[in-house]
């Protein structure tokens, strides 16, 4: 079997990737090693950025997407006892959509394979890229039905199987470097069968630890609670759940949180990778398989999303036209944005986590970096744009 492109993983990457390849009448066969009613399902992100949205719909996939997402142009943080709304959409003339990455992810496997007419092989095992410093390399997997070891022959590898996938490791260790950062901070990632209690995200800097609520539907919300890496999420029962809950988001005036059933209850261990160059001759990588950035700041599918535009594009450039600008440009355009919403995530890092380091002198800096947000135009303004995105260059 051929095909120009193979790509490896069904995320909001790959399926951009193929979907862009699909519409200029490309070739490619995309390798999941999960379910379609897996995929379909897995909760995670919400938080898209305009610019992103915007490079959906250019593509014809934003259809769905800008009828029901919901659009959000403020944030609230809580801290000192008191909420303080922030207005970014005021300060900058931009939003945030709020849609669930398992309906985007939906969308974007229904419009690939049923409507573009791309090839998914779901469920696959064993995935290994080879020759990728050569021009024929080729993708090996296992069939999940036969058990059958298959090959298949390409011109580029699209390597976009997130965090845990295999395709990073096939970079040559010699030529990458994978620079990693730890936060030393666990995140209880919980989702929870109640409606949102305020119309926005909320931010509760608090001596006992971070807390975070951002709505994804009428009826589901995502909570976050800061707890020491690696613990058990068997140590968070419901009730100590939305105890602290109630603690680390309380302020005056504000009613208490609507509590719910959990339905979801992960710690995230909080730490970042950037791979770079992100390339190795045929295998180019977008997405979570090359950068992780911790979910502090909502940046990981949008990040995802910005390289899966840059490699679909360059990918269609190259193989229509011969155009080789995109390819040779790739790397660096994407780690541009990276590194800085990377450099963002850390800054915000502090301003979550600060008060509850355990350190006086933290704590005071952390709310000296709180009240400059709520005093200073120019604070407000450089947050707004980092936080919405707009700011980068690319
Ligand atoms: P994905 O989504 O992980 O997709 C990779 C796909 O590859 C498959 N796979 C393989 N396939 C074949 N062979 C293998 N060997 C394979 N190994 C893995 C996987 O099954 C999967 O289908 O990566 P992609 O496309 O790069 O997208 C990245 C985003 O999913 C991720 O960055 C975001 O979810 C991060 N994130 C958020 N990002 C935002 O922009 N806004 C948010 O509000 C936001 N909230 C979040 C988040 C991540 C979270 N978690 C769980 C870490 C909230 C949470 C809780």
């Amino acid at each position: 079997q051929r095909f120009p492109v193979v790509v490896v993983g069904a995320g909001p990457a790959g399926l951009t990737v193929g979907n862009i390849l699909r519409a200029a009448s490309v070739d490619c066969l995309v390798l999941e090693a999960e379910s379609r009613e897996f995929i379909e399902q897995r909760p995670r992100a919400g938080v898209m950025e305009e610019w992103a949205v915007r490079g959906l719909e250019k593509r014809g996939l934003a259809r769905n997407l800008l009828d029901r997402a919901e659009l959000h142009t403020a944030c609230e943080f809580r801290f000192d006892g008191e909420r303080y709304r922030f207005p970014y959409g005021e300060l900058t003339g931009s939003h945030h959509f709020v849609y669930p990455q398992p309906l985007l992810v939906t969308d974007l496997v229904r419009e690939y394979a049923d409507v573009r007419g791309g090839q998914i092989r779901f469920g696959v095992r064993d995935v290994r890229v080879h020759d990728i410093d050569t021009d024929q390399p080729s993708v090996s997997y296992t069939c999940p039905e036969t058990g059958e070891h298959r090959v298949v022959h390409c011109d580029f590898v699209a390597g976009c199987d997130g965090a845990r996938g295999v395709t990073r490791a096939a970079l040559p260790p010699e030529r990458v470097r994978v620079a990693r950062h730890d936060y030393g901070i666990g995140w209880l990632a919980l989702l929870a069968e109640a409606p949102p209690s305020a119309d926005c995200v909320l931010f509760g800097c608090h001596a006992n630890g971070f807390a975070g609520q951002m709505p994804r539907s009428p009826e589901v919300t995502r909570y976050y609670l800061q707890c020491p890496p690696g613990d058990d999420p068997e140590n968070w029962p419901h009730e100590r759940v939305w105890a602290e809950l109630q603690e680390r988001l309380g302020a005056s005036g504000v009613p208490p949180l609507t509590e719910g059933r959990l339905i979801e209850k992960r710690v995230l261990d909080m730490h970042d990778y950037v791979a770079e160059p992100m390339v190795s001759g045929r295998l180019f990588l977008a997405g979570d398989a090359a950068h992780l950035v911790a979910p502090i700041a909502a940046k990981g599918m949008n990040l995802a999303l910005h390289d899966a535009f840059l490699l679909g594009d360059a990918l269609v450039a190259h193989l229509t036209g011969g155009d080789d600008s995109g390819l040779g440009g790739y790397a660096e355009a994407c780690l541009r944005r990276v590194w800085d919403y990377q450099e963002f995530s850390q800054w915000l890092s502090e301003v979550f986590h600060g008060s509850a380091a355990g350190d006086a002198f933290r704590a005071g800096t952390t709310l000296a970096r709180l009240r400059r947000l709520f005093t200073s135009r120019a604070a407000a303004a450089a947050f707004a744009e980092q936080y919405l995105g707009t700011a980068a260059q690319y």
